[in-house]
């Protein structure tokens, strides 16, 4: 029988669909296919694009050929709704998009419900900005973006665990939606499907079994973290840096709702306490709207301009929206007015560097757990700059990889839901150890710059 899984993978800016085929002990990993993931601006709404990635979800698997079992990850929190008929009622709404703008505010503190951190664009407050569309009034049920796509490909509706722990509307205690907030908020119960479990089978495509995984791509991520034991900290760093701990239970003290600490549910019962911490994301959208420059020489240009001269404060809410973004790193970094790309992108880098210590040192402290390394997984784990920055800022080494981790993750618990891997993370977590490549990144330097840096930002 074939050993090969199908790992659908949707990100902010692409899509892929990896085959990994688990042979002798071994992972190996093949792209079979990329497809661009655009959103589109309509009527002043951000959109996703979701009937052209169905249509690169469902090539990509046609190309996968033959595979014991599919599944499907995506970014959390954004949904759509349909109808009693099944169908879509309009195109799912962007996380970026202003429509929830100044909704948190009006909303009361959901923190000891569902202990998350207060993120504009979090499910709960998208949804309470929908409810007065005529779309919210006749739709019949919610269905995060992997189960949307999971429904398409199999006619089967449920909610997975781990995405649905990013709607806010989910018990962090029973791990089951919230009816008492879910009525109190004025929302219709009967929007949220039965919660699922990755491991879980959702349903068949054209005779292939699709399987819940931690869909939540960032769920999936922690899964592939290379580490031994409990005494380390990870970032999942992509277009977000989601940096934090992995917990048995939330941590929802006034301290931890107060530093902005998020408990997300993740695979195996566990608890992912991390912050959503800028990323990638302001170096992305520079990089576009500079037309995509060769990024290593960028890199390589950015490693030579004097460290710390300019930072910025990434967890600033000015960042979120798209566009314009060179400008508002300009404006808060008070860059002179003849700063160069490199400049630039060494600011971006030294903050993002400054927020993840941070949050790694914040989650240690409210979580009183000892932390002696950090694991960088995710396409970060290619910025060598990034990785040595975030080391020195930390004072503590870094494991950069595997950089494909959240595809690791998708295709490690479906593997295990096959009989092929043995049960537990710290098993799964030893085959990636074995088979992946990891790079160490010692720390350099006495922190004293970081200290003062992070002083000049008050913070
Ligand atoms: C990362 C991620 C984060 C989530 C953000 C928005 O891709 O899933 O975990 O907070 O995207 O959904």
């Amino acid at each position: 029988m074939s050993q090969s899984f199908a790992a659908v993978d949707l990100g902010a800016s692409s899509g892929r669909v990896v085959v990994g085929r688990f042979e002798n002990g071994g992972l190996s990993l093949d792209v079979v296919h990329r497809f661009p993931n655009e959103p589109v601006r309509v009527g002043g709404t951000l959109h996703w694009d979701i009937l052209s990635l169905y249509r690169g979800v469902v090539e990509g698997l046609r190309k996968a050929g033959p595979v014991r079992s599919i599944g499907i990850d995506s970014w959390a929190v954004d949904y759509g709704l349909i109808d009693a008929s099944g169908a879509l009622l309009g195109n799912p709404v962007h996380y970026r998009d202003a429509r929830t703008d100044g909704v948190a505010e009006r909303v009361k503190d959901l923190y000891q419900v569902c202990g998350l951190q207060k993120l504009p664009f979090n499910t709960v407050y998208q949804l309470i900005a929908a409810e007065p569309t005529p779309q919210y009034a006749v739709a019949e049920r919610l269905l995060m973006i992997p189960d949307l796509l999971a429904y398409w490909l199999t006619g089967e509706i449920g909610a997975e665990y781990t995405n649905a722990s990013t709607t806010g509307l989910l018990d962090v205690r029973t791990r089951e939606w919230s009816w008492p907030l879910i009525s109190e908020l004025g929302l219709r119960e009967k929007l949220l499907p039965p919660v699922r479990h990755p491991g879980e089978l959702i349903g068949h495509f054209e005779g292939t079994p699709v399987v819940a995984v931690g869909s939540h791509d960032t769920a999936s991520a922690v899964v592939a973290v290379p580490a031994e034991g409990t005494g380390f900290a990870y970032i999942s760093c992509g277009t977000w840096s989601l940096v934090g701990l992995e917990l048995d239970a939330p941590v929802l003290s006034e301290a931890s709702r107060a530093a902005n600490f998020t408990n997300e549910g993740g695979v195996d019962g566990t608890i992912r306490y991390l912050r959503n911490v800028m990323g990638l994301w302001p170096l992305q959208e520079c990089l576009r709207e500079w037309g995509s420059p060769d990024l290593p020489s960028l890199l390589a240009a950015a490693g030579e301009v004097p460290a710390l001269e300019y930072v910025v404060d990434l967890d600033d809410p000015v960042f979120l929206p798209p566009g314009d973004m060179e400008a508002r790193l300009r404006k808060a970094a008070d860059l002179p007015s003849g700063a160069d790309r490199p400049t630039i992108v060494r600011c971006i880098l030294d903050s993002l560097a400054l927020a993840q210590r941070r949050a790694v040192r914040e989650a240690r402290e409210l979580a009183d757990r000892e932390v002696s390394v950090v694991h960088l997984v995710g396409g970060g784990a290619l910025n060598e700059l990034l990785c040595q920055l975030t080391a020195d800022a930390c004072g503590l080494p870094v494991l950069a990889g595997p950089v494909e981790a959240t595809a690791i993750g998708n295709l490690l618990v479906q593997a295990r839901a096959a009989g092929l891997v043995p049960p537990g993370l710290d098993a799964m977590r030893a085959l990636v150890r074995e088979t992946q490549h990891i790079v160490r990144y010692a720390p350099a330097g006495s922190g004293g710059a970081w200290d003062a840096a992070a002083a000049r930002l008050g913070r």
